[in-house]
């Protein structure tokens, strides 16, 4: 026991959980806090906003695997951060926010800057404390980074009063620490193993739907081993993307309203459907009751509540998706030698040559051009974020994903401006490989003062704009479904992105041509300070194939004379 002040536990807390970073902004609630901060060696990165503090721990956590850590103070400071922790928690991403709160006294009395962070951040994260004395702090640290980072992941948050940040009394920092009835169930029954591997290996048409689960339990070598042995075709979700390399032969990438084509039309003949760390979101499945109709489905999650909660599997598996796919590989080995191909193996090789090299239309247009330029450029551990809108979609579709981790974007809350501020923490966690945002103009209006950030600390991310002078999602919908009637979409009044680059200290280009912007993006991404690149693009160009709302996934639109 060392007397100290609930402050200086809290640090330290953090400081033995690993923590070397923290994104926030200070404020009246939470000063005592940065006042310990300031004798310590946890980096602190100012936010412009707590929004992009908390999107920026969120990035951090995704791309590295361990818990980002955001701040800020009470009222106003902490409900600008409810965007982030949503976000995060639609993700099932380990963020850990603390927030500063009133003292005790006032706790109820209308206090200035008082709000119930607890109350209104309930329903979006996975559990909230409130230490109540100083020697609570510690123990309320480590069950917050249990929390946060075991079962399924997701957001936590520690709210504390500003008297018991202030309050000094003698603290230990505790090893371990128990939560009653918090028990995350991780092995799957043997039992049911067995009978996956059974419905597997009968199947004619056996495939594998891998999802954002298979990627936090970092069970991506499991994964690809069975789709091997089985020559099963694989399929992901949007946020799965990277949990099976998009470049292999049995990769036929997303499934969903804007996912690929081959991955959409072979989910509809699978007779056997394995299903790994998937949520049935319905943006992936289309019409619930259309998905999969005709095939035995296995659900594998870590989270019971997900099993059967929008479609019912034929054999539900709670489990550690990594335990799982290990005993599911084995239970395999023991039952095959090897494969050879079947008409069903080679059916993925057709259909991926009917529509790989095709840009579903005639020539490929400018956007596309673009997503597979920078995929060309980048190393396979370079990561790429996107925003919200038709970035993240031609994203999607063009941009082959290869390693896990490396594919970030906002798929269960889809928020705009996510990616940016993402970046920069993806940034902070994997210094030495390059960090990409792909931005609508839209997008980036919303978190663009994270540049601020960039240059301030050295955060060397590179933003490319497809810049449509729209908030071009919204216009393709009202351009297909809503005969066309612009409401509010276009974007004038925006800066010149070039010259904002440069007002922040950044480094701002404009890529007119292909040619420009391989030249500009390969200068970018080596470059040491953060970089806008401006590609001024046409609002018209849409993004084809997708599956209309309401539809069922073989209901594909290859352009708009088929909506
Ligand atoms: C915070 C937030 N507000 C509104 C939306 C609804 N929305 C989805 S896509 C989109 C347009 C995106 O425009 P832009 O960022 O310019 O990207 P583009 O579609 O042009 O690539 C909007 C407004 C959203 N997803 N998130």
């Amino acid at each position: 026991m060392v007397k100290m002040s609930g402050s200086q536990a809290l640090i330290q807390g953090l400081w033995s959980e690993g923590v070397r970073a923290i994104f926030g902004i200070p404020g009246g609630q939470i000063m005592p806090v940065y006042d310990a901060l300031y004798d310590s060696e946890i980096r602190h990165i100012l936010a412009r906003h707590e929004q992009c503090a908390a999107h920026m721990a969120d990035g951090y956590a995704r791309a590295s695997g361990h818990p980002g850590v955001c701040m800020a103070t009470s009222g106003p400071g902490a409900t600008n951060l409810v965007t982030g922790i949503a976000t995060a928690y639609a993700d099932s991403s380990p963020i850990v926010a603390i927030t500063g709160q009133v003292a005790k006294p006032f706790i109820g009395k209308d206090a200035f800057q008082e709000c119930d962070t607890i109350g209104i951040v309930t329903p979006i994260t996975k559990y909230t404390l409130q230490p109540m004395e100083a020697n609570e702090i510690p123990e309320a640290i480590k069950k917050a980074f249990l929390i946060a980072s075991t079962g399924r992941p997701g957001p936590v948050l520690v709210d504390i009063p500003r008297d018991v940040q202030t309050g000094v009394s003698d603290i230990s920092i505790p090893d371990k620490v128990e939560v009653r009835g918090y028990k995350p169930h991780v092995k799957p029954h043997p039992l049911q193993i067995e009978r996956a591997a059974d419905l597997l290996l009968n199947a004619d048409k056996p495939m594998i739907w891998s999802g954002g689960g298979v990627i936090i339990a970092n069970a991506a070598p499991q994964l690809r081993a069975i789709a091997e042995l089985l020559l099963a075709p694989v399929v992901t979700s949007l946020i799965g993307k990277g949990s099976f390399p998009e470049n292999h032969p049995l990769s036929l990438g997303p499934i969903g309203m804007h996912g690929r084509p081959e991955a959409n039309k072979m989910v509809c003949e699978t007779d056997c459907l394995l299903a790994v760390g998937v949520r049935f979101s319905d943006r992936s499945t289309g019409r619930f009751e259309e998905f999969c109709q005709d095939a035995s489905i296995i659900h594998i999650d870590i989270d019971p509540a997900e099993l059967g909660k929008n479609k019912k599997p034929n054999l539900p598996i709670v489990a550690d998706v990594g335990i799982a796919l290990n005993e599911l590989l084995a239970a395999i080995k023991r039952k095959l030698a090897k494969r050879e191909e079947t008409a069903w193996s080679k059916r993925v090789e057709e259909i991926k040559e009917q529509f790989q090299n095709s840009s579903f239309g005639e020539s490929k247009g400018y956007q596309p051009q673009i997503v597979e330029k920078i995929r060309e450029i980048l190393p396979s551990n370079g990561i790429l974020t996107t925003e919200v809108g038709k970035n993240q979609m031609w994203g999607e579709l063009y941009y082959k994903v290869i390693e896990p981790r490396t594919w970030i974007t906002s798929t269960g809350l889809g928020t705009m401006g996510f990616g940016f501020p993402a970046a920069v923490g993806a940034k902070v966690a994997k210094p030495d490989v390059p960090v990409v945002d792909l931005a609508g103009d839209g997008s980036f209006r919303m978190t663009e003062n994270s540049l601020a950030v960039c240059v301030d600390e050295h955060i060397p991310v590179t933003v490319v704009i497809l810049n449509n002078s729209s908030l071009g999602m919204v216009e393709q919908w009202q351009r297909l479904f809503h005969d066309r009637r612009y409401s509010a979409v276009k974007l004038s009044g925006s800066p010149d992105f070039v010259k904002l680059a440069e007002a922040y200290g950044a480094q701002g280009f404009r890529a007119q041509s292909i040619e420009e912007f391989e030249k500009v993006f390969k200068e970018a991404i080596k470059s040491d300070v953060a970089t806008v690149i401006d590609c001024p693009v046409a609002p018209e160009e849409d993004v084809f194939p997708f599956v209309p709302p309401g539809r069922g996934l073989k209901d594909i639109l290859y352009g708009a004379e088929s909506a």
